[in-house]
Parts: structure tokens; sequence; C-alpha cells
């Protein structure tokens, strides 16, 4: 959808004015983000509740012992990657870290696959060699899932810098954490990044943990949207609870660089109502912390409550797509159970000799 169709432009914050033609912030604070049609909130419920009930689902297999190894959850951050995935055009990469199932499942890979690979399993997307931190798919251009903290934010300005070599109008969506911004890599990458106009929207996912440290006891700047000032990157802290708002800024942030204006900072303010990974009791925050967001930002309330009451759909509507989508993370629990462990003989295949 062109961006000059919009009535209005988000509601978040700009730092932009570093460049005298960037975007600047004065026009958007405080105003409302562009609202949704009935499709778009559909469309956006759904992706949401996906995810969060392949969360679910995934956390419940843990438990039962079903998934070895690492685990981190995207509950409460699920706007964020779908809101972004709304700007997107085919054709532009996605990048990220650990915390990478919501990423997967937005960019359509088969729930199926990611579950399997979850459980190890061999119709897993890495064959069931890779685990949750170790997917990728260069048909939906997903390329991971990195364990290494930081390590996607070199690798994500690399996607941007063969798009800029190929002339080929595609974008990096290279995602990253407030604990993975205080990384040296990080720099050197808004360096070239900026030098040679590269094309990449730098997703800074502040869901206010690395870890169990708290932002403000880590960070000595704690607005990421202006971590590229010293580089002349615009960057902008945006609600990244509501869907709207999340794809309002990338719209921005994205015809920013598809004109070749090199990349753009986008800090989505977020939370995670789980535990940093599943062996994480979270007892560095109250349980009351935890409870107001849920209450009075969660993302996918926000949009069910419009569904409810400006599109009028009835509960019954909503029990169906949730039913539909419960069916279907089902189904991919049940294949990643029972599809068999990979042949032992994969222990030799697919590694650089
Ligand atoms: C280079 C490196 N250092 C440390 C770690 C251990 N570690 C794993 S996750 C994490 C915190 C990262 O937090 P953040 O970037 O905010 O992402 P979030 O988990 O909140 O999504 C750390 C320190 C690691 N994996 N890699
Ligand atoms: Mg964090």
């Amino acid at each position: 959808m062109a961006l000059a169709a919009r009535k209005s432009t988000g509601s978040s914050k700009s730092t932009a004015s570093v460049k005298s033609s960037a975007p600047r912030s004065a026009s958007r604070k405080n105003s409302l983000p562009t609202e949704f049609t009935r499709d778009e909130d559909i469309k956006a419920y759904h992706e949401m509740l996906m995810i969060r009930r392949f969360e679910e689902k995934a956390g419940q297999m843990y438990g039962m012992g079903l998934i070895g190894g690492f685990c981190h959850l995207y509950i409460g951050q699920e706007a964020v990657v779908v809101g972004m995935e709304m700007a997107q055009k085919e054709g532009d990469q996605v990048i990220t870290g650990y915390r990478d199932h919501g990423h997967m499942l937005a960019c359509g890979m088969d729930a199926k696959g990611v579950m399997a690979e979850l459980t190890g399993r061999r119709g897993g997307l890495s064959k069931g060699k890779g685990g949750s931190m170790h997917m990728f798919s260069v048909e939906k251009q997903f390329y991971g899932g990195h364990g290494i903290v930081g390590a996607q934010v070199s690798l994500g300005t690399g996607l941007a810098f063969a798009n800029h070599y190929r002339s080929n109008g595609q974008v990096s969506i290279t995602y990253f954490g407030d604990g993975a911004a205080n990384q040296g890599q990080v720099y050197e990458s808004f360096n070239m990044a900026e030098l040679w106009k590269l094309p990449v929207v730098y997703v800074i996912e502040n869901n206010r943990y690395a870890m169990g440290t708290a932002v403000s006891r880590a960070s000595a700047q704690t607005d990421f949207s202006k971590r590229g000032l010293s580089f002349n990157i615009p960057g902008e802290q945006v609600d990244g609870m509501d869907v709207r708002a999340v794809r309002d800024a990338a719209e921005r942030a994205i015809q920013w660089c598809r004109e070749g204006k090199g990349p753009y900072i986008l800090e989505m303010q977020t939370y995670r109502y789980r535990g940093h990974s599943m062996s994480d009791p979270a007892k560095y925050r109250s349980k009351d912390e935890v409870q107001k967001m849920r209450e009075e930002h969660d993302p996918i309330e926000q949009v069910r409550a419009r569904l409810l009451g400006q599109w009028k759909l009835t509960e019954e509507d909503l029990k169906k797509v949730d039913g539909d989508i419960r069916e279907i993370v089902n189904d991919a629990a049940e294949f990643a159970t029972h599809d068999p462990e990979p042949d032992p003989s994969e222990l030799w295949t697919d590694i650089l000799k």
C-alpha cells in the first residue's frame, strides 16, 4: 500500500533531524497511528495470535522434555515482527538473533518445520540438526537464527551490501536486542552502512532486559533511536506494542532505504512476558510489572478490541480464528512429536570439511 495514501503517520518519536532531508519528528509526535482497514486488522490478529499460540505450545513441549537445549520465547513482542512484515516486499531479507520463532512464522515459514526443528526431528527446517536458534530459509529470505549476541548485525549489513551491489531494490531487515545494541560490531556496521548508503533497517527490539539486566543498568544511552546519531543514521522510537505504529514506522524506514538514502534505525519499545529463556524464572522484575504490560498494552488484545468494537466481529468469529490457529499449531506439535530423529549418518553431512 502506498505511503502517500495514508491519512496520518505513526505515533513515534524521531531523532531523524540529524539530516535535513530525513523525516522529521515534530509532525508525528503524539499523533495517532494510521488506522488499519478491517482486513488489515484481521490479518494482524491472525498472524500475532499464530505466533503466540505457537510459542505457548513450544513452552509446553519444552516442559514435557520434548525440546532440548535453548528456547527463547517471543510472547509479548508479536506486534514488532508482524507490523514490520506488513510493510515489507517479497525479496526483502530478515535476519535476527535467537528469539526467532516469531520472525520465521511471520516470514511464512512452515509451522511444522519450525516445531520439528525445536524437537530435533528429521522434518525440521535444519533437518533436526540446528534447533531453536539455527534455522534458515533462502526461499523465504530468512537468514537465521543466531546465538552469538549481535553477530547478525554485521551479517544483515552484508545482506544490504549485496542488495546495493546488485541494485536489486531489496532491503535487509536486521533485528537485534537492547543488549546487543551495546556490542562493538554494531557500530562498525553502522559506519559502513551509512558510508555506503546500504539499504538496511536496523530494528532494535528494546524489551527492557538483556537476560536479567535492565536497560538502565547496562546502557549509558537508553534512547536507542539515537544510537546512530554519530553516523548520521536517522532513528525513531516506536510503540512496539501497537502493530499499526510499527507498520507506519516500518514503511517510512523501508521507503528511506529503497530510495537509496542509506540505513535507518527503529527502536521498538516492547516487552517480553516470559523469562529470557525457558530456564529463567525472571526474578529480576516484579509480577506486577508483567501483569501491567499484559493488561494495558497487550498487542493482540488491542487488535481484538478493534475487531469486536470497530469492525463488529462477534466472539464466535474470534473463537473460530482461535480454533483454526490451534489446529495448525496442534498439527505442528503432533508432527514434531512423531517425526523420527535424524539418521546418525546425518552427523557427517552439511558440515565444512
Ligand atoms: C557474544 C555473546 N555474549 C554473550 C552471550 C550470552 N547472552 C545470550 S542472550 C544475552 C542477552 C541479550 O539481550 P538482548 O540483546 O536485549 O536480547 P533479548 O534476549 O532481550 O531478546 C546474552 C548476554 C552471547 N550469546 N553472545
Ligand atoms: Mg532485550
